[in-house]
């Protein structure tokens, strides 16, 4: 079995309703477990700031299937989510990134792993610290924590935890 940390993304619809629901259909796949996943946190865009704030959250997953296999499946939720909650076409209501699965460096048209954004991801990191704080982070050579200790306190600010 390996272990895959995901990051899950909503700035769309009821993005606490779909972030919730992703968590679970997650933990159902064929041959995964949900091990743990962090609180939800209402963020700042990142990247193009025009859009409303998002609701992330990161889980750790506990799966027999490989990485391509398993994107494949997240790449499944992503289109169940968007055919139910999002009528018209437009952006998404639900975004499941692959940041990293046991120490695997793949570099791929389709998958690559770790991650090469998630040293600079304020919404990635810190959810994870909450979940995999001691989870080395192959390439970085450096866990989790050390990575999130690196962001500005800027950076941290944009990252609030949800009530
Ligand atoms: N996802 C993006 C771009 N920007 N910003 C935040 N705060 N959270 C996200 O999940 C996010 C983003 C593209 O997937
Ligand atoms: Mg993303
Ligand atoms: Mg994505």
């Amino acid at each position: 079995m390996s272990v895959a940390l995901i990051s899950i993304g909503s700035n769309l619809g009821n993005s606490k309703e779909n972030v919730t629901a992703a968590i679970k259909a997650l933990g159902k796949l064929d041959d995964c477990r949900m091990l743990a996943f962090s609180s939800l946190y209402l963020t700042k865009p990142w990247g193009y700031k025009e859009q409303p704030d998002f609701i992330n959250c990161a889980c750790k997953l506990e799966t027999g299937l490989d990485p391509l296999t398993l994107l494949h499946c997240m790449q499944k939720l992503e289109q169940d989510f968007h055919r139910v909650r999002n009528l018209k076409y437009g952006p998404r209501t639900l975004d499941l990134d692959l940041i990293a699965f046991d120490d695997l460096v793949m570099h791929t048209k389709e998958l690559i792993l770790p991650h090469p954004h998630l040293h600079e991801r304020a919404f990635v990191l810190v959810p994870l610290c909450q979940i995999a704080g001691d989870f080395v982070i192959s390439q970085h050579n450096q866990t989790v924590n050390e990575l999130c200790s690196k962001l500005t306190c800027e950076q941290k600010n944009e990252v609030k935890i949800c009530d």
